[in-house]
């Protein structure tokens, strides 16, 4: 499997990268179990993927709690938050960065959410990080 930004442009993230990142996260984080995200990662199922670099992707989520709500996930397999190493910072701002950027390109002018929910008091569901960004309409605070 081999994953595009566009058609044109040359792979992105081999299969062979893909398993290169999968032994890196045993290494680094234990033996996470997969996740759903991998397949949207290695697009064997399919997701409404709104960009992806070399090290990320963002996708839309499949039950949306505002108008606009996406995801940006590390292609890394890192399980929550609270597993990331101090290696990782560079990639942790990264992802903030392209949450920000794809927030522009969604027309969030009027501001947004930007959530990672941690562990069972954090109502995390997937354990593959995942940042949410929610947009497009008033939201309230404190959430439940
Ligand atoms: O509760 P946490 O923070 O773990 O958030 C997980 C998010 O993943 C939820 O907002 C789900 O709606 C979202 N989700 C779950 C699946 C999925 C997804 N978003 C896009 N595509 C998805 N697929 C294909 N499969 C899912 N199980």
């Amino acid at each position: 499997t081999q994953c595009y930004a566009k058609p044109t442009q040359r792979p992105l993230c081999t299969k062979s990268d893909e398993v290169r990142l999968a032994e890196e996260a045993f290494k680094k984080y234990g033996n996470p179990a997969p996740t759903i995200f991998s397949k949207v990662i290695d697009k064997s199922i399919p997701a409404d993927i709104i960009y992806e670099d070399e090290k990320c992707l963002a996708f839309r989520d499949i039950s949306p709690q505002a108008p606009v709500h996406f995801l940006v996930i590390p292609r890394v397999p890192i399980p929550r938050i609270s597993e990331a190493k101090e290696d990782d910072a560079e990639l942790l701002g990264h992802l903030l960065i392209v949450a920000k950027k794809v927030a522009a390109q969604e027309s969030l002018n009027e501001g947004y959410r930007v959530v990672i929910n941690d562990g069972k008091h954090g109502a995390q569901s997937v354990y593959h990080l995942h940042v949410h960004v929610l947009g497009g309409r008033q939201l309230t605070w404190p959430p439940g």
